[in-house]
């Protein structure tokens, strides 16, 4: 007998063998996979997320955990799909054009799929073209944008431009990274900006329902 509480706990632990093993017990006592990631999952990555904002835990517990919770959803998403279930909200995330840095992008792409966003990650080194197109293809609510060197962050302000100019008013566009700041978002006209993956998570949450 397993509890959605010890699926939140191994997540947040960053056990990734008993969170499997949880989770399948869970399934085999007739929990529903949605309620498994609901209830069990989605909290225990929102629990890790608030300390790491509290700078209680760091980067290696953060991606040990996103590992768990990314490992149980391998368990979990062909059940989804075949049951027709889908995130709420789609966003698009990517590191703008000519900056190659990724660590901070994942942590926010994980945070968000651990908030149940189905997240279409473009990578690094993304062209503002690239963000327009798989915004229209996958008719996000959301486009993210990660920028690490401030010799990459005009490409974040290129790339608000395109989205802007291809009339995609129906995404919302939340802009991060260690050298950006609200002034710059706001500067450039984006939506949103938040200083760490926990917050980008509040912050999506929040864009998303206004879309
Ligand atoms: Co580079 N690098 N790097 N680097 N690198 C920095 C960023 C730098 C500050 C180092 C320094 O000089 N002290 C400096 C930038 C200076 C500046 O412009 N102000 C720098 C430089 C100069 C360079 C190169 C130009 C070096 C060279 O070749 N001469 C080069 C550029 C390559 C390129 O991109 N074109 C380069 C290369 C690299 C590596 C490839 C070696 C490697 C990247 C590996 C990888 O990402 N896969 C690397 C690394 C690791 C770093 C440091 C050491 C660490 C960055 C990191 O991952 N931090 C960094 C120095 C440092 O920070 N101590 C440095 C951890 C990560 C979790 O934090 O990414 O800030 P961060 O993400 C946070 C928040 O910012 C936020 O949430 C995350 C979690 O809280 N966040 C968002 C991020 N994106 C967000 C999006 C959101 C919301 C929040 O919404 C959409």
């Amino acid at each position: 007998m397993s509890t959605l509480s010890e699926l939140s706990l191994a997540v947040e632990g960053g056990k990734r063998n008993d969170a499997k093993l949880i989770t399948q017990t869970l399934l085999e006592q007739g929990l529903k996979p949605l309620e498994i990631v609901e209830q069990g999952l989605v909290p225990g990555m929102s629990s890790i997320g608030e300390k790491f904002k509290n700078n209680e835990v760091f980067v290696p517990e953060m991606l040990i955990a996103a590992r768990a919770m990314k490992e149980c959803m391998g368990i979990l998403e062909p059940l989804l799909a075949a049951a027709g279930i889908k995130p709420k909200y789609t966003a698009v995330i990517g590191t703008v054009q000519g900056d190659l840095h990724d660590i901070g992008k994942n942590l926010v792409a994980m945070m968000l799929k651990g908030a149940n966003f189905g997240i279409v990650d473009l990578g690094t080194n993304v062209t503002p073209d690239k963000f327009v197109a798989a915004a229209q293809e996958h008719q996000a609510q959301l486009i993210c944008l990660s920028a690490l060197l401030t010799t990459t962050m005009p490409a974040m302000k290129l790339t608000v431009q395109a989205v802007r100019d291809a009339g995609l008013t129906s995404a919302k566009i939340m802009v991060g990274g260690a050298p950006v700041t609200q002034d710059y978002a706001d500067e450039i006209g984006a939506d949103g900006y938040s200083q760490d993956a926990a917050s980008a998570v509040d912050l999506a949450l929040r864009l998303a329902e206004t879309c």
